[in-house]
C-alpha cells in the first residue's frame, strides 16, 4: 500500500512569507514497518520536528489538524521510544541550503487498521522536537517543537 503527502504553507497561515514545501511518500507491504521517504525545501538548517497530527483538517491552515495522533493518551516521545503518540516520527535534519532528505522507517504508524495515518495531517515544525527529554511539561504533549510551518493531509497514492 502507498500513500503520498503534499506539504505546504497553508494560505493566511501565520508562517506567511515563509516557503516551506515538499512532498513525501509512504509504502508498506504487510505487517511490515512504514517507509517513509521524501524531500522538503525552504527550512532553515538543522532539526525541524515531524509529526502525523490526529485530523486530516485544514480548515484554519495547520491549526486545525489538532494534536498528534494518539491512539493510547501516550506522552510525547520519540520514534524509538515504547512512550510515544502514534504520529511521533521525531526530527528531519535541514542541510545549510535548507533541504532535508527524509528516509525513515516506523514501525509504529500503519497505512490500514487503527494506526493508520491515512487522511490525518503530517506537520513540519519550526523547531527541533525534544522527544519529551525537554524536562518539561510541553516536552510531554509537543516535544516544545514550536509553529506549524507546513502541513498537508496524507492520501492513498497509486
Ligand atoms: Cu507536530
Ligand atoms: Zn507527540
Amino acid at each position: 500500500m502507498k500513500a503520498v503527502c503534499v506539504l505546504r504553507v497553508p494560505p493566511g497561515s501565520e508562517m506567511g512569507g515563509t516557503d516551506v514545501g515538499g512532498t513525501i511518500n509512504f509504502e508498506q507491504a504487510a505487517d511490515e514497518p512504514v517507509t517513509v521517504k521524501g524531500i522538503i525545501t525552504g527550512l532553515t538548517p538543522g532539526k525541524h520536528g515531524f509529526h502525523v497530527h490526529a485530523f486530516g483538517d485544514n480548515t484554519n491552515g495547520c491549526i486545525s489538524a489538532g494534536p498528534h495522533f494518539d491512539l493510547y493518551k501516550k506522552e510525547h516521545g520519540g520514534p524509538d521510544d515504547k512512550e510515544r503518540h502514534v504520529g511521533d516520527l521525531g526530527n528531519v535534519v535541514a542541510n545549510d541550503i535548507g533541504v532535508a532528505k527524509v528516509e525513515m522507517k516506523d514501525k509504529t504508524i500503519s497505512l490500514s487498521g487503527d494506526f493508520s495515518i491515512i487522511g490525518r495531517t503530517l506537520v513540519i515544525h519550526e523547531k527541533e522536537d525534544d522527544l519529551g527529554k525537554g524536562g518539561n511539561q510541553e516536552s510531554k504533549r509537543t516535544g516544545n517543537a514550536g509553529p506549524r510551518l507546513a502541513c498537508g493531509v496524507i492520501g492513498i497514492a497509486q
